[in-house]
Parts: structure tokens; sequence; C-alpha cells
């Protein structure tokens, strides 16, 4: 009996044929004869789920038992694609469960394009979230990731005559087989209301939050298998549900539809994702939503420090570490005081020293309208109780520390308030969060300087040692072993597979550079690559474009300072050069775009449709003799990335200098055998550290000299009117050749002209297009080519999420490894 049960656990091949049966009978109620491929998919992800879940709860029980630290990790967004191929990668059956399939008649490569993408987060942070979950299990550092459970992810794009149509992603439509229910651990979350001073007996004040709605969160699981470990932590998502008592007592007035109206107001706080990438947007629904995250998850924590221990609330912060991915969990710094002070009855200053310990903040951008803040008048209706503990926080600290160093400085003060007073009163989040912790870390180098030398300096001078560099990294098991596993292969067999899990042994690649028969190889896996994303852009672009021809890649979120539009002017001016010179000898190159634009980006949803316009003359121009094609492939996310980067023989990163603060497709993209043309911004200018000026593309404005054109005046006329090329291509753009329209694009050659240029695209273009040509002579040379390439590869280590995660545990976390 016993070795039946544990039979259905086995990972052999009869032991997963037999789940997914079992699974398909029993849990789907299906005909494995007339089962679908989507019932398939489904019966294998439980199958794999409940193996995985057995580690999960070893996991949970040790790391319990052993009453370690552990990290949560807090985000708004986490971006984490498709689970299957990369959950049975890590755990070591993917070649068992392939076996098993083929052997029911299945084929697994194409189940895994069943599941649809997990799309719950914009760009960046929400990706880095997510290579961070997998990281975290890899390393065995005990962690939770919290976040939103929501309906809607990010919306899917399509385009409609060039045109960024928007439609809702209901990606849980037919469910997900990787989250479980968790309702035993339902939260409840409070808002609005008014706060009563009241006293005690001894004539002690405290304060009373009352009248207030409730939402109930109910939170939902999702294992995280990380690669050769026995760790398996969850990512906790919360579903905002109505409180029934509350419903209760409308339905029992006889309003039933009221009842059932309240119910669905309630669930709109989990209904869908924000999509501006980096840009603040003041709404009362995003409050609520970060609050509500942030209070289900502190109650979560607080639960289990309670139910696990009777330890002293000194303690606390030995148990749990919280993150804060940027600002958007910040509120949950006045909930823990609220916690505490209010519901606990601690004194404020022990309080607050908890708190500092507790939190730590990672701040992932300097573009000033991405900072958050709130309206005192919306916060104050949201959360009455939480603006009266930031006004607290804020007098102690300008009386106390700002009053102690820059005495009866008002202008010091001002600048440092967590309330900005000019222009209607807001709460400053990010004030808050370098405030409430005790460690601010930028995710690049050159980001981590200019948050302390600008963004930051005067709390950089009060609390120097709060502030650290953690250069950001991604997983190579997504971003290499599963998305290029012909080149997982080769590098293992060339090097062995510690790599995986040990990053800095990838440079044990670096001599194979030298290797002529090495070098073929890996050139015929990124051309079997190119020739499979040439089919994909046929089918969905309708545009055939060969296999042998430079693919250049820029794939990111549509904003501005990335510069989409600097890359589509060097575009129209090759286009014009070929035109004029019939014989122009150019390498091939097919420029390939993906990117989202937000759906209120007047200028960012403008230059997708200037790109399409160009794609769509360049393609089909018999002058260009298939010289240049233009792509963009809609509906950009995790999983077409991991078709294009492995296809991608240069990757654009071109933003303005100081304005990325890291990137991370540039070190997926590299890790692939990508060169990169870029800027010294985000860790771009790490990356040319890594891999040496000889094997990269660098050009333009350096941060400092961004700095000093725009303090002399800058003035895009100036460049406009000095360069001919670029003037030509300009007005071509605006002028009606493209759509027949004169004034379609006149947005975008306003914003680089008569609106001043601010992400400097004039100021640097003549030196891209001039990296552009040295790009256009290296790749004639195949051989150096592909030895840069490797390079590229074998020296990109560094940017492994486990090295970052690493150095979180150690310099932020405090947290040792703890094998399962
Ligand atoms: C999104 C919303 C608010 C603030 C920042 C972001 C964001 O996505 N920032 C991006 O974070 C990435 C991860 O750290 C960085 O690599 C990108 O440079 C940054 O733009």
């Amino acid at each position: 009996m016993e070795a039946l049960a544990n039979c259905a656990v086995l990972n052999t091949t009869d032991s997963l044929k037999l789940s997914i049966t079992n699974h398909l009978r029993f849990t789907l109620g299906a005909y494995i004869e007339t089962a679908s491929e989507n019932d398939w998919y489904v019966a294998t992800s439980l199958a794999v789920r409940d193996r995985v879940m057995e580690r999960a709860t070893q996991s949970r029980r040790q790391h319990r038992a052993q009453g370690v630290r552990r990290v949560h990790y807090l985000s708004l967004e986490y971006l984490m694609g498709r689970l299957l191929e990369n959950n049975l990668r890590n755990a070591g059956i993917y070649d068992t469960a392939k076996q098993a399939l083929s052997e029911m008649g299945k084929d697994l490569d194409a189940l895994v394009q069943k599941e649809p993408d997990m799309g719950l987060g914009n760009g960046g942070l929400g990706r880095l979230a997510a290579c961070f979950m997998d990281s975290l299990s890899t390393m065995d550092l005990p962690a939770i990731g919290y976040g939103i459970h929501y309906e809607f992810g990010l919306f899917r794009q399509e385009f409609v005559n060039g045109k960024q149509v928007e439609h809702p992603d209901a990606w849980m439509r037919d469910g997900s087989p990787w989250k479980i229910a968790r309702p035993s651990y339902r939260q409840t979350v409070h808002l609005y209301g008014q706060v009563i001073q009241k006293f005690d007996e001894f004539g002690q004040p405290h304060h009373e939050w009352m009248d207030t709605k409730c939402l109930l969160g109910l939170p939902w699981d999702i294992p995280i298998v990380g690669y050769d470990s026995n760790t398996v932590n969850v990512l906790r998502l919360w579903q905002a549900q109505a409180d029934e008592d509350f419903n209760f007592k409308v339905f029992n007035e006889g309003s039933y539809i009221e009842a059932l109206r309240e119910k669905a107001i309630a669930e709109t706080v989990s209904k869908v994702l924000y999509p501006n990438d980096a840009t603040e947007s003041g709404k009362e629904l995003r409050l609520v939503q970060q609050y509500f995250f942030v209070a289900c998850s502190l109650a979560d924590i607080v639960r289990r420090f309670k139910g696990g221990y009777t330890l002293p609330w000194s303690e606390f912060p030995s148990k749990a570490a919280v993150q804060l991915n940027d600002t958007h969990p910040a509120v949950a710094i006045p909930e823990l005081m609220r916690i505490l002070v209010d519901e606990e009855k601690l004194e404020w200053s022990q309080a607050w020293d908890i708190c500092q310990k507790t939190f730590s903040y990672t701040n992932h951008t300097l573009l000033p309208e991405a900072l958050e803040t709130w309206s005192v008048a919306l916060f104050e209706r949201v959360l009455p109780r939480h603006l009266q503990i930031i006004y607290e926080i804020n007098r102690r600290f300008l009386e106390g520390d700002v009053e102690a160093r820059w005495p009866g400085d008002g202008e010091k003060k001002r600048h440092l308030s967590l309330i900005e007073e000019s222009g209607g009163k807001k709460v400053r989040m990010a004030h808050l969060s370098v405030l409430g912790s005790h460690a601010t870390n930028g995710v690049a180098a050159l980001h981590t300087r200019l948050l302390c030398e600008r963004l930051f300096p005067e709390f950089f001078e009060l609390y120097p040692d709060r502030f650290l560099n953690l250069t950001n990294g991604v997983t190579f098991r997504r971003w290499l072993d599963v998305c290029n596993p012909e080149l997982s292969s080769l590098i293992t067999e060339s090097i062995g597979s510690g790599w995986l899990k040990d990053s800095s042994k990838l440079i044990q690649l670096d001599r194979f550079a030298d290797d002529a028969s090495f070098r073929e190889k890996f050139h015929a896996i990124k051309r079997g690559h190119k020739v499979r994303l040439a089919k994909i852009i046929q089918d969905s672009c309708g545009v055939s474009v060969s296999p042998d021809a430079l693919f250049d890649v820029q794939i990111k979120r549509l904003h501005e300072y990335k510069r989409q539009h600097l890359n589509l002017l060097h575009i129209v001016s090759l286009y014009r050069k070929i035109i004029a010179n019939p014989n122009l000898d150019i390498t091939p190159r097919v420029f390939i775009f993906g990117a989202k634009a937000a759906p209120g980006y007047y200028l960012a949803k403008n230059i997708i449709h200037a790109i399409n316009a160009v794609a769509a003359k360049v393609n089909h121009d018999p002058r260009v003799d298939g010289r240049l094609k233009v792509i963009y492939i809609p509906n950009y996310g995790v999983s077409i990335a991991e078709r294009i980067i492995p296809a991608a023989d240069l990757s654009e990163q071109i933003s303005t200098a100081g304005k990325e603060a890291s990137g991370t497709g540039n070190m997926k993209l590299a890790l692939n055998g990508a060169l990169t043309i870029g800027t010294l911004d985000g860790a771009n200018v790490e990356i040319l550290e890594e891999v040496g000026p000889e094997n990269i593309f660098i050009f333009g404005l350096t941060v400092e000299e961004v700095t000093e054109l725009n303090a002399r005046g800058y003035n895009p006329w100036d460049y406009y009117n000095a360069s001919e090329e670029l003037r030509l291509s300009i007005d071509w753009l605006a002028s009606d050749y493209f759509t027949g329209n004169q004034d379609e694009f006149k947005p975008l050659r306003d914003s680089l002209l008569s609106h001043g240029d601010p992400f400097l695209v004039m100021a640097d273009y003549d030196k891209y297009a001039a990296s552009q040509a040295e790009v256009d002579k290296a790749y004639r040379d195949q051989a150096h080519w592909q030895k840069m390439a490797i390079h590229n590869t074998a020296r990109v280590g560094k940017f492994s999420s486990d090295r970052t995660i690493l150095e979180y545990a150690k310099n932020v976390w405090k947290l040792p490894q703890v094998q399962v």
C-alpha cells in the first residue's frame, strides 16, 4: 500500500505516466483518447506540481523547525512567464517527462507552448522579481515572495494599421495548474474610516481606527523550484474579496443587488495590473492595491512570528527581513508601526527601531516622473491612521537627526521632509522608504552613485552607511538553459555543468573563442535560432527575413529615454542611402523591435506607429532588395523574448546616459552571444568592464557630458542644422511619404526639435550612426565576430541573479543558506 502511494510521486518515467494519466482521468475528467492539448498541458503540470509540493512542504517544515530568518520580498509585480518547462528543467526531470509523454504519443515541446504567460508585471522591475525568486530557491535561501493575484496581467498588444491597440490579458481564464488557494490563511484589511484618540484608565492616549471598510485577501501560492536544490519557496499572491459579514448586513436589509455591487467593487482591487512602466499615476485604486497587498503580507508575517515562537518583539527582525521592491510597498513602514504601536502597544522608539531593522529598500529609477508621491488629501481619506504615523515619523526626523546635523536650516528640512509642501501637499514615498529602512540600494554601480549624489544627497550625507550597490542579474536557467538548450549543452560539453549554479565558471569558456571548431558549433546554434525566429516573423508579421542577415534587436518597454526613435532615425537614414546609391554595399540587417507602450503614453504610441510605417515601406520597396528589413514583433513578453534573445546578433542598449537604472535585457542578450551597441548607462558600464572594450560598441555622451550640455543650454536645432543626414531623415519621416498624412509623425518630430529633445537623441545621433557603421564592418569578418560573441557569453558570469541574491543575503538580509 505504502509502495503504491510512493509510486505516485517518484521521478521515473512510469511514475510520471501514471500521474499524468490519473490527472487526466480524475482531476480533469477527460478520456485519454480525446483529451485536448490543453488537458495534456494541465495534467502534465499537475503531475510536476505534485512532485514539487512535496519539496515545498519539506522546505516549510524545516525552515519552521529551525526557526530560521526568512526574507519576504514585497513586489507589486512579478513577470513570471511560463512555468512548466522551467520547473521541469530546474527539478531535473525534463528528459524523464519528455520520454513519458512521448511514450503516450505526446510532444512535450508542443505542450509547453500551451501555457499562457503569467504576465503580472510591466518590465524590468517585475522580471527582476521573478529572477530573484528563482535564485532564492536555487541558493537555498528561505524566502517568500508577496504580491497581487491580478485577474488581468499586462495588456495584450495588437497593431491595427500600425497603431497599438490594447486588449485584456485573461491569463487565468482557464485557471492555472500552478496556483494553490490557501483559504485558511485569509486576511482582513481595513481602509478608509476615521481615527479617534482615546484614553485608558491611566490617562494614557491611544488611537483607534474605526468605521473602516473591510476587504478580504485570499492567498494563492505558487511553488518556486530551484535548480539542483531541494528548496521550494513560494510566491504568495493575494486576491481581493468582499468581506461577507459586511455584505450580509446589506443583503439582510433586502438590498440584494446593492450587496453584489459591493462585492464587485471589493474585487476590483486585484482585478488589473496598472500598465505604466516607471511612471507614477496617483490613482486611488492604485494606493488601495498597494496597501491591500502590504497589509495582507505583513499580517501573514506577523502571524508566523507569533505562531512559531514565543519571542519578544525585539526579536522580530532576527526572524523576518522585508525587502521593498521600489516604493510601491513603502506603506509597509507605517503599517508595521501601526501594528506595533496601536495593536501591540510598543513604545514608539522601540517600534521604530524594529521597523528600520526589518525593512530594506531597492530603488529602480532616477526618472523624476517615476518617483511616487501621494496627495496628502487622498492618503488621509484612504489611510487616515497611516498619515498620522507618517507625520509623526517626519516630525521626529526633522526635529531629531536633521536639526542636529543642520541646526536651524529650513531649506534642508524642506528637502528632506517626507512631505512635499509645494503645489499641493504630497507624501514622498522614496524619502519614507530610505528613512524607514536600514539599507537602500541602487541596481547598478552608476545608478547607485547617482542615487547618492543626485537623488538622495542629504540622506546620503546623514546616513552614508545605509547606501549600497547591488548590481542586477538574471537567472541563467531561464535565460540560457531553458531558452537556449543547444548552447547550454555546448557549454556543458565544453566546461561541465557547474556553470549553471556557479556562474563564475562560465569564464572557462573564454579560451574556446580561439578554437575554430567550437566557433563553428557556436555559430551553427545561433543560426538555428535565427531560422526559428525567421519562421515566427513570417507567421506573425508576414515578412520573410534571411537568417544570414545581422539580427539587430531592441526589446524593452517603449519609452523616450530608451530611445527607440534613435534606432529608427538611423534606419531611415540607411533607407535613404540605399535609394540614393542602389549599389550601396552594406551588411544585410533585420532590425527587430519588441515593446509595449503604456496605453496613455501618446508619444510612445506615435513612435510605435512610426516604426511600423517605416517597416511597411522598407520591407516592400524593391530598391532595398532585401538589404534591410524592419520587424515589429507584436505583444512582446517573456515567452517571445525567450525566442528572440538566442537569435540576436546585436543588442541595442542606447538609453540617454543616466536614465536607465540598470537594464537586464542587456545581460540576457550578452549571455546568449549578442554584441552590445550601447551608451555608458546602467549596467552597460559593468558589461563593458567584463567583456572588454574590444568586444562591445560603446558610443555617446557620458552622464557628465549630458549634465554639462544641459547646463550649457542644449539646443537640438544646432544638430539638425549641422547634419544634413539627420535633417533629411527627420524631415522625410515627418513627411507624407510613410503614411500619406504629413501630420502623422509631427508629435515625434516636435519632441525632437521644438519641444527640446529631452533625451538628447539629436546630440547622440552622429556617434550612434558611426558606431553602427563599425558594427556593419565588424560583422563582415565572421570569424572575428564569433570570437567576440563567445567572449561575451564567457565573460558575463557576474550578471547571474544568483550572485546578486547572495550579495543581498550577505550584505542586507544577513541570511544564511539552509540546505533542505
Ligand atoms: C518600474 C516602476 C517604477 C519604478 C521603476 C520601474 C522599473 O521597472 N525600473 C527598471 O528596473 C529594472 C530592474 O532593476 C532596471 O533594470 C531598469 O533599468 C529600470 O528601468
